[in-house]
């Protein structure tokens, strides 16, 4: 029997939660990207309304199921229903959208309210010409534990996003040994 893992992809809408779980994920990804009929429209064409699902396997005897929520607070019912049984998340945070930090925010107290599970911080579009500085986005989401893995990554790339899984699966190994 393999180990099961849940590991949830939250954050704003644009951080690029969708396509992380298309990079990593084996399986051909269940999403539900639909036409985005609201505010969201003026930044993408498509956004998800419902989850991003997709899957890895590790070695012989665990696969990893990653759960992407939708970015806005509208359908936060959904980021209840994913994060329920989650081993761990991640939020990606948008560099060139510093708006997005406030919400980023809002969805970390969200969750915070909810479970106390291993999480770390994931920048993206630090490629992009108006991208903030690391520093000043850390200071932008200033209320985080010092103690939560910062990592920068592009959502495009797979070897990017399999190292933030692995940072993120060893902060699940460390507070497995502290527990
Ligand atoms: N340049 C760049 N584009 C990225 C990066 N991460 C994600 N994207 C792009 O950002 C856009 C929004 O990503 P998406 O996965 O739909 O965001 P979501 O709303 O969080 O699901 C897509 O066009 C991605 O290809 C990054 O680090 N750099
Ligand atoms: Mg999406």
């Amino acid at each position: 029997m393999r180990d099961l893992m849940k590991i949830v992809v939250t954050g704003p809408v644009g951080a690029g939660k969708t396509t992380f779980i298309r990079t990593i994920s084996e399986i051909e990804v269940v999403d539900t990207d639909r036409r985005a009929t609201d505010e969201t429209a003026s930044l993408k064409s498509g956004t998800t309304v419902a989850m991003d699902f997709g899957r890895i396997t590790l070695g012989d005897d665990m696969w990893v199921q990653i759960y992407g929520t939708p970015g806005q607070s509208r359908f936060d019912f959904m980021w209840d229903l994913l994060i329920k049984g989650a081993h761990g998340y991640i939020l990606l945070v948008p560099a060139h959208m510093p708006k997005s930090i406030r919400e980023a925010r809002n969805i970390r107290a969200y969750m915070q309210q909810r479970v106390d599970i291993p999480m770390i911080v994931g920048i993206t579009h630090m490629d992009h010409p108006d991208a903030w500085e690391l520093e000043d986005i850390q200071m932008g989401l200033a209320d985080f534990d010092p103690q939560i893995p910062y990592v920068t990554l592009n959502a495009n790339h797979k070897s990017s996003v399999a190292e933030s899984l692995l940072v993120l699966l060893q902060q699940y190994q460390l507070n497995q040994v502290a527990v």
